[in-house]
């Protein structure tokens, strides 16, 4: 039992996942020695740990994915690893910055107090944990909530439905690899068909006696090319190799010039064509010269689906119909062939906005009922509600502040880490701050500057981290400064985290110049005195 008013860390990190994970070893190199890591999972991962449905892989290489590969001491064993490989890399992390000794488990922080007098934050938790602790960081993820489509009558339905995030095995039988046994007589229902769906289908459908694939908006579906390491190569590795295929890759899929392109794979291949930032940067091109580009994209995937699917009406309703990135784009050497089995229907559900409603035994668009044993969903998850943002983690800074009191007319932050009033408290994740299709890279620069800042705290004696409401306001004003449209066209695409919810780009809160002039930025404060402004 520990004293509610004694148990004292000196941090506490709330998420196990890579963003956690990252700052828990960067606040460790910075010298702090108690650490509390806390996640509603039971072990580190995040994403990686929840998900882990068959076929599960990351589709960003492994090389540039998985963090802190040299200071682990490892080289993934395949390019695109696998999710089970990940979460692994994820537990030896924790394992060799020493994060699982004070961890907390199946643990929710529920609150989130402001003591002045003793400069340290009050929390408590859903397992009525109450403790005190000098610096919180708050790394609770983007994409975590599994999101059930409201399909009239889904309550009705009597065989067995689950979440692609929550995978039965238990129901199905095999593994992350596939073999689902349990499947051999049934007929199973897939509903949506975005990343995860495309990864999980062709394992379905080689196990299922029948597999019915519900399809609202088809995938852009690209070449995966998924090869082992070469053993020669990984051995022939220099000192700094991975942060330098890291800044390769970001480089190129933000738009800029980069002499070589060390990936070299359909991400980077698109992106110079693009010569745009993925998540929002400015194109060079003109409107024309970026339709030229989108086409060059857009009907290499198409004639693929042409060569892939044998029955022209199946390739046709397969075929994206949107500009390049409307959609998060997909990658799949197995998905299209899936279509060509007997024992595989595609319905697509465009016409009638998703699939209509479910019976006690089938799931039903307009008219047509197809009977089932199964549901699964991979329909994907809310969009940006977690960590403060989703109103179960209540966070009361100086004065007894509630801190959507201070975020009344929009967010106010510096860099998208540190509020005024709520000191000694980082966020990572993408408000007010970049965004990049690799989000681990940004993960890790955010670990690095929260690092940075609590080691030149401890140096100087300093009890808070804490930005003035003058350098809010400035940040706000570059914030807006640099907020512009140009992926108004992915309003066309239904609503997703990919056109933040259908709303206009020029009312989200990342940094516009993305994420390159970003990380420069904030090189450039903590090297010109920024932490100045910073410590009280
Ligand atoms: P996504 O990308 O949000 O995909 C969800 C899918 O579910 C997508 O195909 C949706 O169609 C479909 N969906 C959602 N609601 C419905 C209804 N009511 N009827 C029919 N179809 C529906 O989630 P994923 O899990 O695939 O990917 C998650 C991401 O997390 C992944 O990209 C990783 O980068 C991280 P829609 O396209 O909206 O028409």
């Amino acid at each position: 039992e520990r004293d509610p008013v004694s148990d004292r860390v000196e941090a506490t990190v709330i998420g196990g996942g890579f963003g956690g994970l990252l700052t828990g070893a960067r606040l460790r190199q910075a010298g702090v020695r108690d650490i509390r890591m806390i996640d509603e999972a039971g072990d580190f991962g995040g994403t990686w740990y929840w998900n882990r449905y068959p076929g599960i892989h990351c589709d960003i290489e492994a090389t540039v994915y998985l963090p802190l590969l040299e200071e682990v001491g490892y080289v993934p064993k395949w390019r695109y690893a696998p999710g089970e490989e990940i979460r692994q890399h994820a537990v030896a992390i924790a394992k060799r910055f020493d994060l699982y000794q004070d961890t907390l488990f199946h643990t929710k922080v529920t609150s989130l107090t402001w003591d002045d007098d003793a400069c340290e934050w009050q929390v408590t938790t859903d397992r009525g944990d109450a403790f005190r602790s000098r610096y919180v960081v708050i790394s609770s993820g983007l994409l975590t909530q599994a999101k059930l489509p409201g399909i009239p009558g889904i309550d009705e339905f009597r065989g067995h439905t689950f979440h692609t995030s929550r995978w039965d095995y238990g129901y199905t039988g095999g593994d992350q690899t596939g073999g689902l046994d349990g499947l051999a007589g049934k007929r199973v229902a897939v509903i949506g068909t975005g990343a995860t769906g495309i990864q999980v289908i062709p394992h379905l459908a080689e196990s299922a006696r029948h597999l019915f694939v519900f399809q609202r908006t088809p995938s852009t579906v690209d070449v995966r090319d998924n090869r082992p390491t070469d053993p020669a190569w990984a051995a022939d590795l220099k000192p700094g190799w991975q942060q330098e295929r890291m800044d390769n890759f970001l480089t190129i899929v933000s738009g800029g010039h980069a002499d070589v392109d060390l990936i070299d794979d359909r991400w980077t291949a698109n992106a110079r064509l693009q010569r745009t930032f993925l998540s929002g940067t400015r194109s060079e091109l003109t409107g024309e010269e970026l339709e030229l580009a989108d086409a060059a994209t857009m009907d290499g995937i198409r004639a693929r689906v042409d060569e892939v699917v044998a029955d022209p009406a199946v390739a046709a309703l397969l075929k994206p119909w949107y500009r390049y990135m409307c959609k998060r784009p997909t990658f799949s050497d197995h998905y299209l062939q899936a279509f060509n089995r007997p024992n595989v229907t595609l319905v697509d559900t465009a016409d009638h906005g998703g699939v209509t409603g479910m019976t006690a035994g089938s799931v039903v668009v307009g008219d047509q009922e197809y009977a089932v044993d199964c549901v699964v969903f991979a329909t994907g998850f809310e969009v940006g509600i977690s960590g403060v943002l989703s109103g179960t983690l209540r966070v009361t800074g100086r004065g007894g502040r509630d801190i959507f009191e201070h975020w009344a007319t929009g967010f106010r932050t510096l860099h998208g880490f540190t509020s005024h009033g709520f000191p000694n408290l980082f966020q990572l994740g993408p408000i007010h701050n970049a965004n990049a299709v690799n989000f681990v890279h940004i993960l890790q620069e955010q670990a690095t500057h929260i690092g940075a800042m609590v080691a030149e705290a401890r140096e100087r004696g300093a009890p808070r981290i804490e930005p003035t409401l003058a350098a809010e306001d400035e940040w706000a004003a570059t914030i807006g400064r640099n907020a512009h449209d140009s992926y108004a066209f992915q309003a066309e695409c239904t609503p997703g985290y990919y056109n933040n919810e259908g709303r206009p780009m020029a009312e989200s809160f990342s940094f516009g110049p993305g994420p390159i002039v970003f990380h420069d930025t904030l090189r450039r404060w903590r090297t010109d005195g920024g932490m100045e402004q910073v410590l009280w």
